[in-house]
């Protein structure tokens, strides 16, 4: 047994650095090897290895004290000939984001560096029993390219081992350094679902804020979008996040296909203007949007597979009709059902999507108004546009995106006559619907539309 002080190596460039973590305490045991202490400069972080195995019998710094080659760290009753080996890689920490990097021991603090190796000579100066200097291994730091997280090699071996991406973890230490708390920290708030990792977020079927590396897709771009100009950050609604995590699954994974038509509409809007004239009183107002349900239902009945849902290889055919409408809300998209549309007239059917879609304004949907739709309509018509490309509503198989209509010139064999049009945009499922079978949907609706006479055929 020999009591040796163990020192401060050679750190390369470095005059002083100061200590940001100690890793052992007075009674430890200690391999030859082993990270003794963290050091940071003002660009890098450096462990500081024991050259001799043993236990420690005090320690010489506090955090935060500045040292430089030669400084005492602490004392050690050194274990008789146990140096340190040529081995020393072991002490290296290769930084979390370069798994490709060698034995890495300098991580980037805030901007790449490139320190030029230096041989870290060990530290050991034997007080009681001579022992020859070992010589260490080159202090190898890489030349880092983009910006790493800082963070000291222990908390980097540390995340890496519970797997926690450094890169996404926020540093609450000086200079924004990650600590062991912050990782622990973060670990938690993965556990708690309170944060998902980039990588479960690529992964999730429903994909919210996925970053598309489960599917091999490129990264998302990642901007500092505040370099360009003033920037506002807002965190999305909780509708929001839900709705688009759907919209995301059922755009990716259904083999969707729009059919456009128009609708001769002119007839229809005379007697839905005429209607609301004589019911003024009524205090009901008659929507298009419920002609539309009355004609979509039945049009759904010749064509049942619009109807339907996928389960597996089999497809799940609804003999009730139940039509889901799509609200804009402060708070975001919200689709109320309407249940058994067929059985409901049009009166009644405005003033039910009336009080729905106040519900959903105020948030005050149950979510039995929410669900069991077996078809789904978008409209867009109070509003403004031509066609757009609406996304399926799963399980269903189909819906229909409904925009404004406008007076246009058509063709009645003789001559150009203005009419009303009502521009449709039906998207479907195409492992269940055929684009044939798309198109006479589409052809058959407008029918409807064009002579409301034909719903009772
Ligand atoms: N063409 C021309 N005008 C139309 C029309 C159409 N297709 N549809 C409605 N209008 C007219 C209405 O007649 C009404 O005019 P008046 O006030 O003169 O009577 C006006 O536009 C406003 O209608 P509205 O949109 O308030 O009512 P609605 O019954 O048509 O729709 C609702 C109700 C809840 C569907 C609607 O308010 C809404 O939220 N639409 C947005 C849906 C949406 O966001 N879809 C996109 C989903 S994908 O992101």
């Amino acid at each position: 047994m020999a009591v040796i002080d163990i020192k401060v190596p050679d750190i390369g460039d470095f005059d002083e650095v100061t200590v940001i973590e100690i890793l052992v305490k007075p009674g430890d045991t200690v391999k030859a090897d082993q990270s003794l202490l963290t050091v940071e400069s003002d660009k890098a972080s450096m462990e500081i290895p024991s050259s001799h195995g043993g236990v420690v019998k005090e320690l010489r710094v506090k955090l935060d004290d500045k040292v430089k080659q030669g400084s005492i760290v602490l004392v050690l009753e050194a274990e008789a000939d146990a140096p340190a080996t040529a081995a020393a890689e072991a002490v290296a920490a290769p930084a979390a984001s370069a798994p490709a990097a060698p034995a890495l021991q300098a991580a980037a603090v805030a901007a790449p560096m490139a320190v030029a190796s230096a041989p870290v000579t060990a530290p050991a100066a034997p007080v009681a029993a001579a022992t020859p200097a070992q010589t260490m291994p080159a202090h190898e730091p890489t030349a880092v390219t983009g910006q790493l997280p800082h963070a000291s090699p222990t908390v980097r071996k540390f995340a890496r081992e519970i797997g926690v991406p450094l890169a996404e973890v926020k540093g609450s230490g000086p200079k924004g350094r990650i600590t062991l708390d912050d990782v622990q920290g973060f670990a938690k708030s993965v556990m708690a679902g309170d944060v998902r990792t980039q990588a479960q977020a690529a992964k999730a079927p429903a994909g919210s804020g996925g970053d598309g590396a489960a599917l091999g897709l490129l990264p998302w771009p990642k901007v500092d979008f505040a370099k360009f100009g003033p920037i506002e950050r807002k965190e999305m609604s909780r509708i929001k996040k839900i709705s688009g995590a759907n919209l995301l699954r059922n755009a990716i994974m259904i083999p969707a296909v729009t059919n456009h038509d128009d609708a001769d509409i002119t007839d229809l809007e005379a007697f839905r203007v005429s209607t609301n004239k004589e019911n003024e009183k009524s205090g009901v107002k008659v929507t298009m949007l419920a002609f539309l349900i009355k004609a979509i239902v039945a049009t759904l009945k010749k064509y049942p597979e619009f109807n339907s849902s996928l389960d597996g290889d089999a497809i799940v055919y609804k003999n009730y009709w139940h039509i889901g409408f799509a609200a804009d809300t402060p708070n975001g998209l919200m689709v109320p059902v309407i249940r058994d549309a067929d059985k409901k007239g049009v009166l009644q059917l405005s003033q039910e999507m009336g009080e729905l879609a106040k519900k959903a304004r105020d948030g005050k949907l149950s979510s039995a108004e929410m669900t069991g739709a077996t078809f789904t309509i978008s409209s867009l018509g109070g509003i403004g546009g031509k066609y757009f490309l609406p996304i399926i509503n799963a399980p269903e198989v189909a819906i229909m995106g409904v925009s404004k209509s406008t007076m246009e010139p058509v063709w009645d064999g003789k001559q150009f006559v203005p009419r009303l049009m009502l521009p449709l945009s039906l998207t479907y499922d195409h492992r269940v619907i055929d684009g044939a079978a798309a198109a006479r949907f589409n052809v058959y609706l407008s029918q409807i539309l064009g002579d409301f006479r034909r719903v009772l055929l």
